[in-house]
């Protein structure tokens, strides 16, 4: 597989705010990314973010309740182990992002940068968002890289998105206190109705834009589902000087 997008990918990404790359990934690759996320949950090797900490719909009330210590995330994947960063900078990533970003993209360490897991018994909800919502850059120009480490579907809590909506605005009413979108609201309702959940197959990849609104379900399968998340801009689009985006250095590709 050659590593650039074709130009039928790049005007979906351009008019959907996400593209699915179809087996992305050396499946070695794939199952090394795999063992090591597994020994992480496993082991519940720090930094990690636990379901009890989100408080979305679903999860253990607190970390003292029964499964409260059910993974959500493995975080900071870049200093974890190698093999989670290689792919992450590696040239198939890179050299797509190059024709979205420009020649000099910079992958976010403060955003994302985890392996996404959800558990069979305890996992939450995601509502719909927008994944900009919390980060502070000069402009609201990033992309997410979703590597599926398995099969992600419907079932046990694959992501689904709302095409276009990365061009549209959205005004403050529409969304709650947590910048959800509201699902009581009609017109809400009528744009979450156009909603397409991909079915990814282990070592498929998806591009989504920052702004794009996606969510996901809980996992309703009696497996584990994993994933590896990054995020990116361009070298010109600097983290806002105080805002959490701006904690960690970027790394450049
Ligand atoms: O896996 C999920 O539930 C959604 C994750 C997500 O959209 C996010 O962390 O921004």
């Amino acid at each position: 597989m050659q590593d650039r997008f074709r130009e039928q990918e790049l005007a979906r990404f351009e008019s959907d705010g996400f593209v699915v790359v179809r087996g992305m990934v050396d499946p070695a690759v794939r199952e090394r990314i795999l063992e090591v996320a597994r020994v992480h949950l496993a082991q519940e090797t720090a930094p990690v973010e636990y379901e009890a900490q989100l408080h979305y719909p679903g999860a253990p009330e607190s970390l003292d309740a029964p499964g409260g210590h059910t993974v959500r995330r493995l975080l900071q994947a870049c200093m974890r182990d190698p093999v989670f960063r290689e792919w992450g900078t590696g040239a198939p990533v890179a050299a797509r992002l190059r024709q979205l970003l420009g020649e000099h993209v910079r992958l976010a360490q403060a955003h994302h940068n985890c392996v996404m897991t959800k558990q069979p018994r305890y996992s939450s909800v995601t509502g719909w968002h927008q994944d900009i919502r919390y980060w502070g850059y000069q402009r609201p120009e990033l992309i997410s890289v979703w590597l599926a480490l398995g099969r992600e579907t419907h079932e046990n809590g694959g992501l689904s998105f709302i095409p276009r909506t990365h061009r549209m605005q959205f005004d403050r009413e529409r969304l709650d206190d947590a910048l959800f979108l509201r699902e009581d609201l009609p017109e809400n309702q009528a744009l979450i109705a156009r909603r397409q959940t991909p079915t990814l197959e282990p070592g498929d990849v998806v591009f989504f834009h920052c702004r794009t609104f996606h969510a996901a379900g809980a996992n309703r399968t009696d497996a584990a589902k994993f994933s590896l998340v990054f995020t990116y801009h361009a070298a010109d689009n600097a983290p806002l000087p105080g805002t959490r985006s701006d904690t960690l250095p970027a790394i450049a590709l």
